[in-house]
């Protein structure tokens, strides 16, 4: 007898309009926001597969904005790509697929909402980098993401997570959750919290510019984290931004932040180990070479002075939201084990502190390639 889970799945899979019968239907990828499965139809004898998302309505509150927000980015892209001459452009840019009713998205009984992309055949995500080449790939593909909606038309897009990367305030919430402390965490962690607290005045820094006029606010994608770009099997190159949800108002330097935080990382984001956590400057120059290939042409110099700290801001931002989430009680990332959130603040922590390190090695490597 099939399961609760896999009869709503299927019952909400009928509601798109894709043709051919479904032959199968699995959770898929390491995302910890959405449920993510990958499908199977068979259409016309042929297995074709699209990917089937709920949307987290606990992270992201009002899902059918983010909707409207994922239509108008990729229909533009869409557009930019095709009047740049572009080939493949089902797989340089996610495709929703409709819903019976022609909405890009399915409202299931108990009121989640559903999304249908085409799967993007012939290429994957990374959790962990490999090669400079891919680290090169991914940034390229993030700056050009930023520079096909340079030009977005229409009204500032919806803030799907309002203040999603408020360093001042993911620092406030912190402190609210040490002072709470539901779970009784608090002294178990009291190494991490005095590193934190000692950096309490850098989570300032490009809040304070941005308000002083230094910065200006961009299209950002604000999620960039190694496994949300596609890169392809046989090209080895960054092929398609993918996870959305957070593309919205914001600054560049999280965005190439992000990708320093997850791809320069020298051991996964939940390593134990904590010897084996550090940047990694190799990774760290390509994907400086390969960010401002696509992006320094609309970049200021304030901005290209930015990416460094943005990427020691970003990580330590992390760092903030799973120690959090540690005291909190596990209630916003996915885990998969005890400690889980604890032992990836821990990764975080460290790699604020090789970051900082190499702060000045960063700049001039920035400088070098645009800067
Ligand atoms: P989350 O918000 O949970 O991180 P993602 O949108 O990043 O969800 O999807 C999770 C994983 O599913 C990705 O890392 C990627 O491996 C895979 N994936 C997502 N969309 C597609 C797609 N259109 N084609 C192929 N794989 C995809
Ligand atoms: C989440 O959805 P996913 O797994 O790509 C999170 C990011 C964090 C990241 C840490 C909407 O990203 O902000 O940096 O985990 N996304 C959201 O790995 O909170
Ligand atoms: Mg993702």
């Amino acid at each position: 007898m099939r399961s609760l889970v896999e009869h709503r799945l299927r019952t909400v899979i009928r509601q798109f309009q894709v043709y051919g019968d479904l032959l199968a239907a699995s959770p898929y990828g390491s995302g910890h926001i959405n449920d993510t499965y990958a499908t199977t139809f068979n259409q016309s004898g042929a297995p074709v597969r699209y990917i089937v998302q709920r949307i987290n309505h606990d992270v992201f509150t009002e899902p059918i904005r983010l909707m409207e927000n994922v239509v108008r980015v990729t229909s533009h892209a869409r557009t930019r790509l095709a009047g740049n001459g572009g080939v493949d452009i089902s797989r340089r840019v996610l495709t929703l697929v409709p819903g019976l009713d022609l909405k890009p998205y399915v409202i299931d009984e108990n009121g989640s909402v559903w999304r249908m992309y085409l799967f993007i055949e012939g290429a994957r995500t990374y959790d962990v980098i490999e090669t400079c080449a891919q680290a090169r790939a991914a940034a390229k593909a993030f700056g050009e993401y930023q520079s096909l909606l340079a030009d977005l038309p229409g009204v500032r897009l919806h803030e799907t997570i309002p203040d999603f990367h408020h360093t001042r305030r993911r620092f406030d919430a912190l402190q609210r959750a040490i002072d709470e402390d539901i779970c009784n965490r608090a002294g178990q962690v009291a190494t991490e919290i005095a590193f934190v607290d000692e950096r309490e005045g850098d989570v300032d820094d490009l809040l304070a510019l941005q308000a002083r006029g230094g910065l200006p606010e961009r299209t950002t994608h604000n999620d960039t984290k190694l496994n949300n770009v596609m890169i392809d099997d046989h090209t080895s190159e960054g092929l398609c931004v993918i996870d959305l949800d957070t593309t919205m108002p914001g600054l560049v330097a999280y965005d190439f932040g992000d990708l320093v935080r997850t791809v320069t990382a020298a051991a996964a984001e939940d390593e134990r180990d904590l010897e084996k956590v550090g940047t990694r400057m190799d990774m760290f120059e390509a994907l400086a070479e390969g960010y401002l290939s696509t992006a320094a042409a609309f970049l200021t110099a304030a901005e290209r002075a930015s990416l460094a700290i943005g990427a020691k801001l970003i990580t330590l931002e992390n760092g903030l939201r799973f120690l959090t989430d540690h005291l909190q009680g596990d209630v916003y990332f996915k885990t998969s084990r005890p400690d889980h959130n604890l032992d990836r603040a821990r990764t975080q922590l460290k790699m604020v502190e090789s970051i900082e390190a190499q702060l000045d090695t960063m700049h001039r490597i920035i400088e070098r390639f645009g800067g």
